[in-house]
């Protein structure tokens, strides 16, 4: 059978690829990885496969899904063993919301303090307007961890909440965020995370010859 695709961007600045292929690991999904193109021929080919020409984008048995959340709930529905979300249906309702919610929120945050995983600042002045969504992410967190006992969101295991705030804990270490001792623990229980250490340190030897890439998307 074919394997499995997952396209991708950029691993340094690209925090959906980077949510998409946690979610691959999650699930035990192996994927044979492809780098999204910027030339005009490659975008137009990429937008046949995913037409809103946005990664990460998925192939797996016929199945062309895209959009983190779908390929989320796609890679659950087909690897159901997997333990992508918590078992209890209540604790499984909280991990679908808290998932939503970055999904379609936290914009400040993204413009603000872009994911960039070759640098770290010693301080950074963060945009004001993005305190309010620092302070919901630490209270979402504050909640999951003291619920369920962390280290994960949703307790010993990573589920896809914790994919999903993956790339929020790598902004927070980026520009040196001041955060609650729970919530450092937390970014330090995700760095430490065999699948994140595996981008990680392809993130770092990523050639630097893609200029695009060098704003927030
Ligand atoms: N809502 C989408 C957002 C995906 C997205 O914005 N992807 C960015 C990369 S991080 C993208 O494809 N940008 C256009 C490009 O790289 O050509 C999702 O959940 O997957």
């Amino acid at each position: 059978m074919e394997k499995a695709t997952l396209t991708i961007s950029s691993k340094t600045y690209s925090a959906w690829s980077l949510r998409g292929w946690l979610m691959c690991r999650l699930a035990g999904l192996d994927v044979e990885e492809r780098p999204s193109a910027h030339d005009a021929t490659d975008r137009a080919e990429l937008l046949l496969l995913s037409p809103s020409v946005l990664v990460p984008r998925l192939n797996h048995k016929g199945a062309s899904v895209w959009d983190t959340l779908a390929i989320a709930e796609y890679l659950n529905e087909q690897f159901p063993k997997a333990g992508m979300l918590p078992k209890d249906p209540i604790a499984r309702a909280h991990c679908r919301s808290i998932s939503g919610e970055i999904h379609s929120g936290f914009t400040n945050l993204r413009s603000a303090l872009p994911m960039n995983l070759k640098t770290v600042h010693a301080s950074f002045p963060v945009f004001s307007g993005a305190r309010p969504d620092i302070e919901r992410i630490e209270a979402i967190w504050r909640e999951c961890l003291s619920t369920y006992g962390g280290p994960f969101l949703f307790g010993a295991l990573p589920t896809i909440a914790d994919a999903m705030y993956a790339p929020v804990t790598r902004r927070f270490i980026t520009y040196a965020v001041a955060v609650s001792p729970e919530s450092r623990a937390y970014c330090d229980t995700i760095a430490a995370w065999a699948p994140m250490q595996e981008w990680l340190a392809a993130a770092l030897i990523e050639p630097e010859d893609i200029e695009e890439l060098e704003v927030e998307f």
